[in-house]
């Protein structure tokens, strides 16, 4: 892995779209393809997101998709698996509420690692940027499917707060469509993740590029 981590410094999250993978509602096509067609598309952070399955399969997938992300330039996000992350030279890693807190993620994977960290409230968002997340997950926003460990939506009230209060990057997700995609960006949000949005397209490159276009206009 050490290939991608020799130079590595701590790389920018300067971009609007953050995608996750989720083979499952990917309509039969595999991560890989997935991935292809989003860093085809210039989506520049790509998250490595599947919760069933076997480490195996998931190192030999992200051993694939670190490979692509590194040739595009983008920024690969390993979920939920520090060691995985670094075993594959991921530029980060994100983890929940449930995992190791980030001052001891930070323990493992150096300073040069970007930690991300999903919160659901103004309280988690504090307590994760004091332990040196580099960003933050604020969602869900809207009801999703997609969490099967779900906690309920937090709407607007926590996605205003994060956007006055939250002095880190932070990335909105939870039930954001093509469709309420503007309504996001206009309070504020700088990067907004999707994830069956964009897995879920019929054609993954058109949809990026129709969601790029509508935060523009
Ligand atoms: N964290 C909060 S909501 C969510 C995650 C990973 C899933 C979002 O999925 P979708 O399909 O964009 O609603
Ligand atoms: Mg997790």
């Amino acid at each position: 892995y050490r290939i991608y981590c020799r130079d590595m410094k701590k790389k920018k999250l300067d971009t609007d779209l953050y995608c996750l993978t989720a083979e499952e509602y990917s309509l039969g096509r595999s991560n890989i393809e997935v991935v292809k067609a989003m860093l085809s598309a210039g989506i520049r952070i790509i998250q490595y997101r599947e919760k069933e399955k076997k480490m195996l399969h998931k190192y030999r997938e992200c051993v694939k998709i670190r490979e692509l992300t590194y040739d595009a330039g983008a920024v690969f996000i390993v979920n939920d698996d520090v060691d995985l992350a670094i075993m594959v030279g991921a530029d980060g890693v994100h983890i929940g509420q449930d995992d190791l807190p980030a001052d001891k993620v930070r323990e493992l994977v150096g300073e040069e690692m970007i930690i991300g960290v999903s919160t659901h409230s103004p309280q988690q968002a504090q307590d994760a940027i004091a332990r040196g997340a580099d960003y933050i997950g604020v969602g869900p926003i809207f009801a999703t499917k997609t969490k099967k460990d779900v906690c309920d939506p937090v709407g607007f009230e926590y996605l205003d707060y994060a956007v006055k209060h939250v002095a880190i990057p932070f990335v909105a997700i939870g039930g954001i469509k093509e469709h309420n995609i503007s309504e996001i960006k206009a309070r504020g949000a700088g990067l907004i993740a999707m994830v069956t949005e964009i897995v879920g397209a019929e054609d993954i490159e058109k949809k990026i590029e129709s969601i790029r276009q509508k935060l523009k206009g």
